[in-house]
């Protein structure tokens, strides 16, 4: 059975793949690490260890503690945070990713960390985007994403780790909300709907990203952990997505539940630069040849998810 330590467990990924791998693994078998401790589940309800990401000697203590066997490194700062704070980001996303590569190394341990959309740029076919393909991103976070793939494509032909990595379109989730992502309109704009009936969206009208509902996610990265390596021809990493929306195209299937929703526009030009630079929708085929990749939810199934999972919980 896999003994699993996950980064960054506290994030939006964390913080419901940790719950999930809990599940399938044994509560005892997932180590979830965070910079901060806070009253959840990921703590509470099972193995926690404070870890900064950066301090890769303190990373190589808990990993040899609790001898695992497998590392998800999912810490880092997301595409609009990291074009504020570029040199941060820099030095946390890839300090911490090279950390946890050696860390893999050292102890023989499976590897997976995500890649994104972000690692293509103005020059990437905006359409279809291929798997292999031009990726010259005009950001800090695309530059660290690039950089992550490369690296981890290193450690697998250099020193033969076991790594593989997913590039993510948007996530939807109803749980952790995103923090200082690109993409976090498409959760926001749920949250809004049902507490105020209207939202303000900071991406413009027309402008199309690829999108995936968070269970298809998780799905995704236990898939791919569980692959048979003889099956993969790439590794660092898949494009994975499930539909590619406009905030127009989001607005229209929360009105079919919400009649007098309003959706309103005030674009942030930095943000709208970020998703001017990636593509509008990317190619999947890989994974599902290599993997059987396959989203489960649509437009439509995870805007009647995501409304019902919200009221639930009160909004
Ligand atoms: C971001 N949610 O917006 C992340 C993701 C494809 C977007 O990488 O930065």
């Amino acid at each position: 059975m896999k003994k699993i330590l996950v980064t960054g467990a506290l994030g939006q990924i964390g913080t419901e793949l940790v719950a999930k791998l809990r599940q399938g693994y044994g509560v005892d078998n997932v180590i979830a690490t965070d910079i901060r401790e806070i009253d959840h589940d990921v703590v509470k309800g099972g193995p926690f260890e404070l870890l900064d990401v950066t301090d890769g000697a303190n990373m190589h203590e808990l990993a040899s503690k609790y001898e695992v066997d497998t590392i998800i490194h999912l810490a880092a700062l997301l595409s609009a945070t990291a074009e504020e704070k570029p040199l941060l980001a820099w030095n946390l996303n890839m300090g911490g990713l090279v950390n946890a590569l050696e860390v893999a190394r050292e102890l023989n341990c499976q590897f997976f960390t995500p890649s994104s959309i972000g690692a293509f740029g103005p020059s990437t076919p905006k359409n279809a985007t291929p798997q292999d393909t031009i990726q010259r991103p005009t950001t800090m976070y695309g530059v660290n994403k690039v950089s992550g793939e490369l690296l981890c494509d290193y450690y697998y032909q250099k020193f033969g780790v076991e790594t593989r990595g997913l590039r993510f379109p948007g996530l939807i989730s109803y749980e952790a909300p995103p923090g200082g992502g690109t993409t976090d309109y498409a959760v926001e704009i749920y949250y809004e709907a049902l507490k105020k009936g209207t939202y303000e969206s900071f991406i413009a009208e027309g402008t199309y990203m690829d999108m995936m509902y968070m269970p298809d996610a998780l799905n995704a990265i236990v898939q791919l952990l569980e692959a048979d390596a003889s099956t993969l021809i790439h590794r660092n990493c898949f494009n994975v997505t499930a539909m590619s929306v406009a905030p127009e195209d989001v607005g229209a299937e929360i009105k079919k539940h919400i009649p007098q929703f309003d959706l309103r526009y005030k674009v942030d030009p930095a943000r709208q630069a970020i998703a001017e630079s990636w593509p509008d929708s990317i190619d999947a085929s890989c994974a599902t040849a290599e993997w059987g990749f396959k989203a489960q939810f649509d437009l439509q199934s995870m805007t009647t998810d995501m409304l019902e999972k919200l009221k639930e919980k009160g909004y």
